[in-house]
């Protein structure tokens, strides 16, 4: 009993307002691919990317017109004919991811990055995703969600959670060493908090906000500075680290600014780890310093499945939790706007019955 239509929230031309349609089709069991699955989705996260592929702001382009998000949970109800060896079956819950699919045969697959596959497909931007109550999914890359988490919890752990845990995990940082999170009190960012405690890292929070602070604080940062009221980032945060800077930065802030002085406030042979994603912005750093402090420059993208497993495990032991607001999907264009003026502490998790 696959409905026909359903609501769904679509981005009708390039940089246009968000339109909620209740006719919108469903891909029938009989329509779906060799390996495609039909997920009905119950909750779906919105990350600072999908405003992203609203606004039409990056250099890769996506799909129009695009149904975004990729931080969905739903039951598998249907999967296409001749799929062979699917690893999931009917009545499973699972996850959407934003790699949809990848070919699993070329060199990045077979070495495990899969995410930099180049015949990948990436979910509400390349392919429909996830603000809508039915997806087309596709059975090699959903995610089994383990048990002892709630679908709402679960969503945001999809993209925000898998992201900055594969971000943290190849910080080349140690326990006890200090991190510093620029963006720490957006849906990144609260996790980063804790995936990094989690792996016995001391947390130097930046953001801006009282709401935002009070979560990083409670959460398990042990210094918080507001990029707003500082008078000297690069001293603040150096000072916060025993006066040395922090071993890493894993910046999530979605603005090339967040960027600019990390080189200066890290200690010497720290890492910059990439992963917020301006547009247009470049990375500005002194070579000079770079070079004579032995910084490593990295970025991050999104993770693997193994990733995802790993982030999703962790979550589910109740380690990290995904400190998020529920609104109906068809709020979706206001939550849009609170995001773009940066007041959403944590994340919003959309309710795809409403
Ligand atoms: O795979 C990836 N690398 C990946 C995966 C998912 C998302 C990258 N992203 C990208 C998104 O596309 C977006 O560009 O990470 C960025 C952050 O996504 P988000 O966490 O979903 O966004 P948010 O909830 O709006 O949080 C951003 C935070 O940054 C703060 C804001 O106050 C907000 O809390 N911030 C800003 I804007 N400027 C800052 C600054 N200069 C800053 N914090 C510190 N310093
Ligand atoms: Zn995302």
């Amino acid at each position: 009993n696959i409905p026909k239509t359903q609501v769904a929230a679509v981005v009708p031309a390039p940089g246009a307002a968000v339109e909620v349609r209740t006719d919108h089709p469903v891909k029938q069991a009989s329509e779906l691919e060799p390996g495609e699955c039909l997920v009905k989705l119950t909750f779906t996260g919105v990350c600072h990317t999908d405003l992203h592929a609203k606004q039409h702001d990056w250099p890769v382009k996506p799909k129009n017109p695009l149904v975004g998000g990729h931080e969905g949970v739903g039951i598998v109800v249907a999967i296409g004919e001749h799929t062979s060896q699917s690893p999931v079956k009917l009545g499973d819950r699972v996850g959407i991811k934003w790699l949809a699919d990848s070919c699993l045969q070329c060199e990045q697959c077979r070495k495990g990055l899969e995410q930099c596959c180049a015949n990948c497909k990436l979910s509400g931007y390349t392919v429909d995703g996830t603000f809508q109550q039915y997806v087309v999914s596709y059975v090699n890359h959903v995610s089994k969600i383990p048990e002892g988490i709630d679908d709402a919890s679960a969503a945001s752990l999809l993209c925000a959670g898998v992201t900055v845990y594969r971000a943290i995990k190849y910080s080349q940082t140690q326990t006890g060493d200090w991190i510093v999170l620029p963006g720490a009190g957006g849906g990144l960012g609260h996790l980063a908090i804790q995936y990094a405690r989690e792996k016995g890292l001391r947390v130097i929070a930046v953001d801006t906000g009282a709401e935002k602070k009070e979560l990083c604080l409670k959460l398990g940062a042990e210094k918080w500075i507001d990029f707003r009221e500082t008078k000297d980032l690069v001293a603040d945060i150096k000072a916060a680290a025993d006066g040395l800077g922090p071993h890493a930065a894993v910046v999530t802030a979605a603005t090339g600014a967040a960027y600019s002085q990390a080189v200066d406030y890290l200690r010497n042979g720290g890492t910059l780890m990439a992963v917020g994603l301006p547009g247009e912005a470049t990375l500005d750093a002194s070579i000079f310093f770079t070079v004579f402090k032995g910084i490593s420059i990295l970025g991050s993208y999104v993770g693997n499945r193994q990733d995802a497993y790993e982030a999703l495990e962790i979550g589910a032991r109740g380690r990290v939790q995904v400190f998020y607001k529920c609104r109906p999907l068809s709020d979706l264009k206001e939550v849009f706007e609170g995001m773009e003026k940066g007041q959403i502490a944590g994340r919003v998790v959309l309710d795809c019955s409403k």
